[in-house]
């Protein structure tokens, strides 16, 4: 079983989401501004619908921490859903007219009812306000081993940025995001990706598009190759492929690898003796087209991860579909919902990822307490710096 893991509940429109992470050293100080801040920044981006003017997702700890810090027991969150009338839906049944795109209609067949909301609760993108806490919860941990994150907006239907984002430059990156309501890092493209939206709600459509995380400040050696299961590129893909709306994962090069030589793809090895001391340990890459992984593994580099986000399902002008009752063709239901969420999709990706992340990390180091993984991290590193190293005359300094 892995060291953290998490469990989510709640529906879209039930009392509260609920996050349970499991296997938090005790002693780590939970940062309840921070993640409140990643929630509020989920809720944000141009193209959100009604729906975000109701909620003020922030967490309440249920148990799990004593005075800011997690004791080492399950970590119990919630966020309080202040649009929670469940039960007071769809008085009258209406919600049988499947969204081609959307869980409607493989649910409704699944779970052998013609009430497609019995599925569209727990399908519906609110449960990404979870996963962010519980990606930000782990960032808590990441972020005192000097591991950072960005996430942000690469493309919009065609309006895409080509801002190349290092470890020197990200944080100037990081204020222009910041700056920009489709959360993307250059300006002119975050124009034009709010003309498209705008347009797209003039033409009661939705767009979607990729967006976009590095982790900065990983050593080689988090992940492994022993086992499918606990490769990091592996448990990354998962973990964005399980994000609503989703539909392809990428890292590094991605799919551009096909059209490129072996000479073009893999990034050349040298060893820089004065970044001994940095977390890529003296290893240098001048390219990064793996995206910090090989093998399944970091090797120093930063990680690069890119998702793709269908146009959402719910269009105001309707699709062709059926009457789930009747089987006779109809227009599929529409639901209040969001022009466009790839905004906060990049906010998503961001804390799911270094989830998966900080779940190698801690299956590496792995301690009761902070303190543990505290020196089984400078443990590592301090043989990683001494590599070669020579068993019988092996001596910890
Ligand atoms: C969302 C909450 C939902 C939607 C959207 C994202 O709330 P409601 O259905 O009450 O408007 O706005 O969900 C979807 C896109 C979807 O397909 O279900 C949220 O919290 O992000």
């Amino acid at each position: 079983m892995p060291a953290i893991n998490y469990q989510t509940a709640g529906e879209s429109h039930g009392p509260s989401l609920v996050i349970t992470v499991t296997g938090l050293p005790a002693g780590l100080a939970l940062d309840a501004d921070f993640i409140n801040g990643e929630l509020t920044r989920r809720q944000g981006g141009y193209g959100r619908g009604g729906r975000m003017k109701i909620e003020k997702d922030v967490i309440e700890f249920l148990a799990g921490v004593r005075r800011g810090h997690a004791i080492g027991s399950p970590l119990v969150m919630r966020i309080v859903n202040n649009d929670a009338r469940l039960d007071d839906l769809d008085k009258t049944p209406s919600v049988h007219r499947p969204r081609p795109g959307h869980a409607d209609l493989a649910g409704s067949v699944k779970w052998l009812t013609t009430d497609c909301r019995e599925t569209l609760e727990r399908a519906s993108a609110r449960e990404t306000a979870s996963r962010v806490a519980a990606g930000a919860v782990a960032r808590c941990l990441l972020r005192e081993f000097g591991i950072e994150t960005f996430g942000f907006v690469r493309s919009i239907l065609d309006s895409r940025t080509d801002a190349v984002v290092t470890e020197e430059n990200w944080r100037s990156h990081a204020a222009a995001r910041d700056a920009s309501d489709t959360y993307c890092p250059d300006p002119a493209a975050s124009e034009r990706q709010r003309e498209i939206i705008r347009q797209a709600k003039i033409d009661r459509d939705t767009v979607g598009g990729v967006v976009e995380t590095h982790v900065f400040g990983c050593p080689p050696g988090i992940g492994s190759t022993m086992d499918w299961t606990t490769k990091l590129d592996a448990r990354i893909a998962y973990a964005v492929m399980g994000i609503q709306a989703f539909k392809a994962v990428e890292i590094g090069l991605g799919h551009a690898c096909a059209g490129r030589t072996g000479s073009q793809v893999h990034d050349p090895i040298r060893f820089d003796a004065r970044q001994r001391e940095a977390p890529c340990l003296g290893f240098i890459r001048d390219t990064n087209n793996a995206g910090g992984t090989e093998g399944g593994m970091t090797n120093g580099q930063p990680i690069v991860v890119r998702g793709t986000m269908k146009p959402i399902s719910t269009l105001l002008r309707g699709l062709p579909s059926i009457d789930l009752n009747t089987k006779q063709p109809q227009t599929s239901q529409y639901e209040r919902s969001d022009v466009c969420a790839v905004p906060a999709a990049s906010v998503v990706i961001e804390n799911v990822v270094a989830f998966e992340v900080a779940r190698c990390f801690c299956d590496k180091f792995a301690g009761d307490s902070i303190f543990e993984v505290h020196r089984n991290v400078e443990t590592f590193l301090r043989l990683a710096r001494m590599l070669p190293l020579d068993p019988p005359a092996f001596t910890l300094a």
